[in-house]
């Protein structure tokens, strides 16, 4: 991995910013009332030379079907619609049901604050966030803002498969900062500062490979998946590479259940970075297309719900070669 020495930003041991904010937070590094977090890192520049990786012309939709996983994980509603007819021949959507974190999705910054220290991203208190006019933190900044960047594509679960490593999807698999750093290494590929993170475990790939006993068992607890590994030091290379976002295939990007001593990394990666979890992103096309002509960067565009007050929105995702 590249380490950008001339950054500015603070390496994971020089945190917390500010002294009186929680241990390992970046409360403050971009002010105060900030409330985009890690995407502070999609500069102009960071945007326009990640433009210029779409050679070809290839678009790699990363959104899955708005009605996968069905029936849906963690208790979330599935998508109800009809289609309501206006007039002869006009129609309109109807949602009447509508979790934005049943299917492909980025967790905000008020899916999760941290249960230490009682507080969303840069502080933001349970009261603050009301989903109303003034409300802290809801996707509206985000989709207001614009998801574009560098994308890069570890592909953990097909370097994993050719080192002879099996493991199913749906059981507790820790991806390990080591097996990143090998499969960057095997892909010939750098992550660098201001990227989108991308980890394909292959959980959406097992999925679409079971019947519809096995979907209804996947989606009733305990939920058991493949996902990073949590602890200190998967915590100091996310910093430290200092990505914009991260993103995974897997259902939560990190390893369930969380482990036991670490704790669950939302906590730290929403609450006290402001970093984007990106979940159940559809890669199989995507990763197809690296494994075919080497190259695993690429521009990448998100545009999330403009929804005030949102806590999390579809993906709405892009990969463009
Ligand atoms: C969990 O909270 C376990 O996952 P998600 O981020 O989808 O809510």
């Amino acid at each position: 991995m590249s380490d950008d020495d001339a950054t500015p930003l603070p390496r994971f041991d020089a945190l917390p910013v500010r002294p009186d904010a929680p241990p390992h937070s970046a409360w403050g590094l971009w002010g105060d009332a900030d409330e985009i977090g890690t995407l502070n890192l999609l500069t102009p520049q960071c945007v326009t030379s990640a433009s210029r990786l779409v050679r070809k012309g290839a678009i790699f939709p990363l959104n899955w079907d708005l009605e996968l996983p069905d029936p849906p994980l963690f208790g979330r509603e599935a998508l109800q619609h009809t289609i309501k007819r206006t007039h002869h021949f006009v129609n309109d959507d109807v949602c009447h049901t509508f979790n934005t974190q049943s299917s492909s999705q980025w967790d905000g910054l008020t899916h999760y604050g941290n249960m230490t220290y009682h507080g969303f991203y840069n502080g933001v208190t349970e009261a603050e966030v009301t989903g109303d006019l003034g409300t802290r933190n809801g996707i509206q900044v985000w989709a207001r803002r614009g998801i574009a960047g560098r994308g890069v594509l570890l592909d953990y679960r097909r370097w994993a498969l050719a080192q002879g490593l099996t493991y199913s999807p749906g059981e507790r698999h820790e991806i390990t900062v080591d097996a990143l750093r090998e499969t960057a290494r095997v892909q010939g590929v750098e992550v660098r500062t201001g990227d989108i993170l991308i980890i394909r475990s292959g959980w959406i790939a097992w999925y679409l490979g079971l019947n519809r006993d096995e979907r209804t068992a996947v989606a009733n607890p305990p939920h058991d998946a493949v996902g990073v590994a949590q602890g200190e030091s998967m915590l100091r290379f996310l910093w430290d590479s200092h990505v914009a976002a991260v993103v995974g295939d897997a259902i939560a990007f990190e390893a369930l259940p969380a482990h036991p001593e670490y704790g669950f990394m939302h906590e730290t990666l929403l609450a006290l970075w402001g970093m984007p979890i990106g979940e159940m992103f559809y890669l199989e096309s995507l990763a197809d297309d690296c494994a075919a002509d080497g190259v695993y960067e690429f521009f990448f565009t998100a545009a999330p719900l403009n929804k005030l007050g949102g806590v999390a929105s579809p993906s709405n995702a892009l990969a463009m070669k």
